[in-house]
């Protein structure tokens, strides 16, 4: 409900999806409507590898280290509390956050190996909580298609099956489902309708929370 007395903020809003669903371009030209309609909006993702310990994840991503399953878990968390104050003061003066990858992508692809589900949640406990999860869904086989995976770690076939079966578990209410299948133009529409419905409802005084919510 409309509440006047709240300074409008920014809306939270996630992509997440299997390697090669499309996420980071569909990111790109949510930010750009959202800039061209005159949302103050940004683009950020996870994990960001510019940072000390975003140095460490991209050199284990890239095979250039290895770390024990739990340490490099810690790790693709603990890179998003080092963000954490500066989303919460993007929101509070009215910037509206895309983040390509979230808490879900740590708890989905860890425990895809075979971690705790619930352990992998804990550290997360007490990040702000997207308004909104937009989740790109395609299966591993149309993903490969897709011009096949990368180098990375986890870009194999029988892996993102099984992060697909992660991310089923951890949907709720927030999270909206489109079929990545569909032509680009059409996923970036439905994308676009989430996203204003979403910020508006950010703007009219919607509280922000905190995980797991
Ligand atoms: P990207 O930069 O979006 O391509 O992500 C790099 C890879 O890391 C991708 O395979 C997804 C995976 N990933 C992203 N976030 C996390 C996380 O928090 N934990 C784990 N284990 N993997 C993650
Ligand atoms: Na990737
Ligand atoms: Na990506």
């Amino acid at each position: 409900a409309l509440n006047p007395n709240l300074q409008s903020r920014g809306a939270l809003v996630v992509l997440e999806g299997l390697d090669r669903s499309g996420k980071s371009s569909q990111c790109s030209q949510l930010l750009s409507h959202l800039q061209s309609i005159g949302c103050s909006a940004e683009l950020w993702r996870f994990p960001d590898r510019n940072t000390a310990v975003g140095q460490m994840i991209s050199a284990y991503l890239s095979n250039q280290s290895n770390l024990d399953d739990h340490t490099i878990h810690l790790l693709f968390s603990a890179n998003r509390w080092e963000k954490r104050s500066m989303i919460e003061e993007k929101l509070k003066s009215g910037t509206t956050l895309i983040i390509d990858r979230y808490s879900y992508s740590g708890v989905a692809f860890s425990s895809a190996k075979g971690l705790d589900f619930d352990w992998c949640k804990a550290p997360e406990i007490g990040l702000l909580a997207p308004d909104m999860v937009l989740y790109l869904d395609i299966s591993p086989e149309k993903a490969a298609e897709r011009g096949g995976y990368g180098d990375e770690r986890y870009e194999r076939l029988d892996f993102q099956g099984k992060v697909r079966e992660k991310y089923q578990a951890l949907h709720d209410a927030s999270w909206k489902m489109v079929d990545a299948c569909l032509p680009m133009e059409e996923v970036q529409k439905k994308l676009r309708e989430y996203v204003l419905e979403c910020v508006a409802a950010c703007k009219n005084g919607k509280a922000l929370s905190h995980l797991w919510s």
